[in-house]
């Protein structure tokens, strides 16, 4: 049988026992079969980037990872991935910073990871490469001969053909996304986007979800990720004798929960957030004394200079709101930027009243399942849901709101908070059946089904 190598910008080797799983690793877990193989950047910088794959294997997984060089990922990560792609396709074009240089350095990375693979490769594996790290890839693969199906799933939004000719790169990038044989979205939407991208920027044919370009097709489809329900509800369950959550729960004093969890990002609405919170406590003095408002977000990508804004920004909010509202006994906001345990999250998720879930633009948003998954269905907590998050397209019994309306979100946060309990349940029982139906392995099932199905096919010259 064919073999399946997955390839991502980041690999996630299995560490000691009892290590936590990421994303991405939860979602593939099914296709970690012997035999597979998962390919990508060690996270290590070398003075020259390695030509030659490091090889792990971990009950039959072969984890094969490539060190890049400081100059490489510079251009690759931090300028052209995270600098350019993430703001624009995130709706962010004022923060997009393009530079010929980084473009030329994401293209040397997946170079790279195009010649480095080759070593590992057979002729009709399968390949599945996630993410806007990867883009050009696939045609840099087919240039090089491999003839296997290749599919590409994105696990961020796209954007509409008026924003994205913005980038001036827009052409090369949706001609090289047309050179894999199946392309993946987490929302109709964003499928629909790239789509439209194709036919107005390249000319392409598009007749439902197939597009055709220089005589070849390929298919573009939607397949919502998930996360694993079941164990991540079992975890809120054992989260009861968790020490830092009896701590918190200790703390709380009879008051109620809201929690925020997100990493660090622009995207995610934090500074919204915590205007909408202070909105809250202005409106609705009922709350003083009886909330509290967790928000937790690990820091990231802080070599891009918007993240360490975003930092000082939180920062100085935080100091605002607890300076304003605070009394002796009562700060209204706790904020971490502390990464915590799975089991850990879970039961912070369950003890909460309200999860608040405001993204001002989301591929899909996990925080959201997990929150779901995490509650019990006798004393659920409500979710506050953004609209433009991928999620909300699935959660509709979700509290919806705009999250660029800090009062809407306060009065989401209220109606949540005042909630009676026959109201919670039925939302709760709703949204439960939701994500526990679109699960992670019915993600990777449904991409692996869609990518059995299409046409390996080469990519005309003209075209690469
Ligand atoms: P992210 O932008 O990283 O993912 P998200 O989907 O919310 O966003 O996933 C974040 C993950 O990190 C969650 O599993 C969450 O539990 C975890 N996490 C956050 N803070 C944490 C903390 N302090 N400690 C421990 N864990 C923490 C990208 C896209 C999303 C898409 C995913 C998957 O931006 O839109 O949903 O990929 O496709």
């Amino acid at each position: 049988m064919a073999r399946v190598v997955i390839v991502s910008n980041r690999v996630p080797i299995p560490k000691a026992r009892g290590a936590t799983a990421g994303g991405l690793a939860v979602a593939l877990r099914d296709l970690l079969k012997p035999g597979t193989i998962w390919f990508g950047w060690s996270g290590r910088l070398a003075s020259e980037p390695s030509a030659q794959p490091a090889l792990v294997e971990a009950r039959g997984v072969t984890y094969a990872t490539i060190d890049l060089s400081s100059d490489d990922y510079r251009g690759y990560y931090v300028g052209f991935a995270n600098g350019a792609l993430w703001p624009l396709l995130h709706f962010r074009i004022g923060l997009m910073r393009f530079r010929r240089q980084d473009y030329e350095g994401y293209l040397a990375v997946n170079r790279s990871f195009a010649d480095a693979l080759g070593s590992v490769l057979q002729l009709d594996d399968t390949l599945w490469a996630h993410d806007y790290h990867l883009v050009p890839l696939g045609r840099m693969l087919r240039e090089r001969g491999f003839q296997g199906p290749m599919g590409f799933f994105l696990h961020i939004p796209f954007a509409p053909p008026s924003m994205m000719e913005a980038l001036p790169v827009a052409r090369e990038l949706i001609a090289d996304l047309c050179a894999y044989d199946l392309v993946g979205f987490q929302t109709e939407e964003h499928a629909r986007d790239f789509r439209d991208c194709a036919q107005r920027i390249l000319g392409a044919t598009v007749q439902g979800e197939w597009v055709r370009l220089n005589g070849r097709s390929m298919r573009v489809f939607t397949c919502p990720i998930g996360i694993d329900a079941e164990s991540f509800s079992r975890d809120a369950d054992r989260a009861v004798n968790d020490k830092v959550v009896q701590r918190l729960a200790g703390s709380l004093t009879g008051r109620a929960l809201a929690i925020g969890v997100d990493r660090m990002d622009y995207s995610k609405g934090l500074p919204q957030r915590f205007e909408a919170y202070a909105c809250l406590l202005e409106k609705h003095p009922e709350h003083h004394r009886k909330v509290h408002l967790l928000q937790i977000c690990p820091r990231s990508r802080e070599e891009v200079d918007e993240y360490r804004k975003l930092r000082s920004e939180l920062d100085r909010l935080a100091g605002r709101i607890n300076g304003r509202f605070s009394e002796f006994d009562w700060t209204p906001l706790r904020y971490s930027t502390r990464a915590a345990p799975r089991t850990t999250l879970a039961g912070l998720y369950r003890t909460a009243r309200v999860g608040v879930v405001t993204p001002l633009r989301d591929g899909m948003n996990l925080v959201a399942k997990e929150f779901v998954a995490a509650q019990s269905d006798e004393d659920p907590g409500v979710l506050v849901l953004s609209q433009f998050a991928g999620a909300a397209h699935e959660l509709t019994e979700a509290l919806i709101v705009n999250p660029f309306d800090p009062d809407a979100i306060a009065e989401a946060m209220h109606e949540g908070l005042s909630m009676p309990a026959p109201e919670r349940r039925e939302r709760h029982l709703a949204l439960k059946d939701k994500v526990f139906r679109t699960t992670a392995q019915a993600y990777s099932e449904r991409f692996m089904e869609a990518l059995s199905q299409v046409k390996a096919q080469s990519v005309p010259r003209a075209a690469a």
